[in-house]
């Protein structure tokens, strides 16, 4: 339902522009070329919003575990293959740097394939102990690659030098989202000193060991991505390569939706597998009604017993989805954002303002836009109940606070806090500006 009410916007922005443009020409008969009516809704054009996001990246080798017992040598962004999820919106100028700390003395670079920026200034090999910094706006929305682009290419993606960025587009509708990138690894028979090594021979023969979701073979099946019976869910997946495509399809189920790469103007209808090219993304919609397991895997059938075997669990008592995903995470999270965790019992607050423990949360505001609690031993707690049947989140950036408020949910909030005030505001797009926000004052607790 949802997904079809944000189709049917976009349809309709398509339709309007499209309607505009006859109108425009028809006077003087003349036909305009039918790609510009289009041009601005699938992507944004110039210098965006002016939002800066800071975005650093450090090449490092060090060893991952990518499959279970398997140790291996991988060269990577941030010390894990893939590197972080990084997640920016339409429009956000990303102010990027990366930092070569290299240990094989190895050159390493950056290539965004969601970027528009001359590959001879910024895609250039940057020397060990170099640093190199670059703007660049985000002006096509999805999912897409970023990988290190010093030859040979191939080495280096092998390797592990890749990861995903979210380009989020303005009015995605909720849904249960999970990031999903497809990669492979070739290493060679023998280890040294317990690590495996790439086999660059092995690498050009295409024929790897393993291939993967999320760095480590069927990672998926031991942890695997849990929604609820008719719950919309949302993978955005990247296949890293360096070289095969990845037949991706969900077994015991349909996507109501594709979008290749990613882009919400572009769906496609109703699709049992999709191919996502190496290199490239997409982004994927289901809901499932009946619980159970539900496998996902790439249905190149050579290559899905090399790992690339993962479960989604449909189940009624599962959490309720994050109410916004973080926009830089981490890797391994697929893109959920983590509870902030259960905590201390409650240790309430000051009365003096009327504050009786427990905050509620609605889009016309919160309840207590400013109430006083106690630390204790360096933590604080309450109670927020979110009162819409939508998603709020209770977020305090001071103090790295990002409670996901599930539709009509009650959550202990329990984070670590010193006295003072800070800031609180619900962090989903458009909603602080309609006046989630307020402020908490931390007091200093009793000695005990
Ligand atoms: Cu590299």
């Amino acid at each position: 339902m949802r997904a079809f009410k944000f189709l049917a916007a976009w349809a309709i922005g398509l339709f309007g522009l499209i309607v505009v443009s006859a109108v425009l020409t028809t006077p003087g008969g003349r036909e305009a070329p039918a790609a510009a009516a289009t041009a601005s809704d699938y992507r944004i054009r110039g210098a965006g919003t002016g939002r800066v996001v800071e975005v650093d990246l450090e090449a490092v080798e060090t060893v991952q575990e990518i499959a279970s017992g398997v140790r291996y040598r991988v060269w990577t962004f941030n010390g894990t293959a893939p590197g972080p999820v990084i997640r920016v919106r339409l429009g956000d100028t990303v102010r990027f740097t990366l930092t070569n700390s290299s240990s094989l003395n190895l050159s390493h670079s950056i290539d965004f394939h969601a970027a528009q920026t001359p590959w001879d200034r910024d895609y250039v090999p940057v020397a060990p102990g170099e640093t190199l910094s670059f703007d660049w706006v985000a002006r096509f929305p999805g999912v897409f690659t970023y990988h290190c682009g010093v030859p040979p290419v191939l080495h280096h993606i092998a390797n592990g030098m890749y990861g995903a960025i979210i380009v989020e587009p303005p009015d995605l509708p909720p849904a249960r989202e999970y990031v999903l990138v497809s990669s492979e690894f070739y290493p060679g028979p023998k280890p040294v000193d317990g690590v495996l090594e790439g086999a660059p021979a092995r690498m050009t023969s295409g024929r790897p060991e393993y291939v993967v979701f999320n760095g480590f073979a069927n990672l998926h099946q031991e942890h695997p991505l849990e929604a609820r019976p008719d719950e919309p869910i949302r993978l955005w997946v990247l296949n890293a390569g360096p070289t095969l495509t990845n037949a991706f399809h969900v077994i015991g189920a349909l996507f109501d939706h594709v979008y290749p790469d990613g882009n919400p103007t572009t769906p496609l209808n109703g699709i049992q597998t999709w191919n996502v090219p190496p290199g490239g993304g997409a982004m994927f919609e289901l809901s499932i009604p009946d619980e159970g397991l539900y496998p996902f895997v790439t249905h190149s059938f050579a290559f899905t017993g090399l790992g690339s075997v993962g479960l989604i669990k449909v189940d009624r008592s599962v959490a309720p989805a994050p109410a916004s995903y973080p926009m830089y995470g981490d890797p391994f999270s697929a893109g959920v954002l983590e509870a902030t965790g259960t905590g201390p019992a409650a240790v309430g607050g000051g009365e003096q303002d009327g504050f009786d423990g427990t905050v509620s949360a609605s889009i016309s505001g919160f309840d207590q836009s400013s109430f006083d609690v106690e630390e204790r031993d360096g933590k604080v707690s309450f109670t927020i109940q979110n009162a819409d049947t939508f998603g709020h989140d209770f977020t305090v950036d001071e103090l790295g606070v990002k409670v996901p408020l599930g539709p009509n949910e009650t959550v202990e909030a329990a984070f670590e806090a010193q006295p003072g005030t800070y800031t609180f505001y619900c962090s989903i797009p458009g909603h602080r500006e309609a006046g989630m926000e307020g402020t908490i004052t931390v007091l200093p607790g009793m000695a005990h």
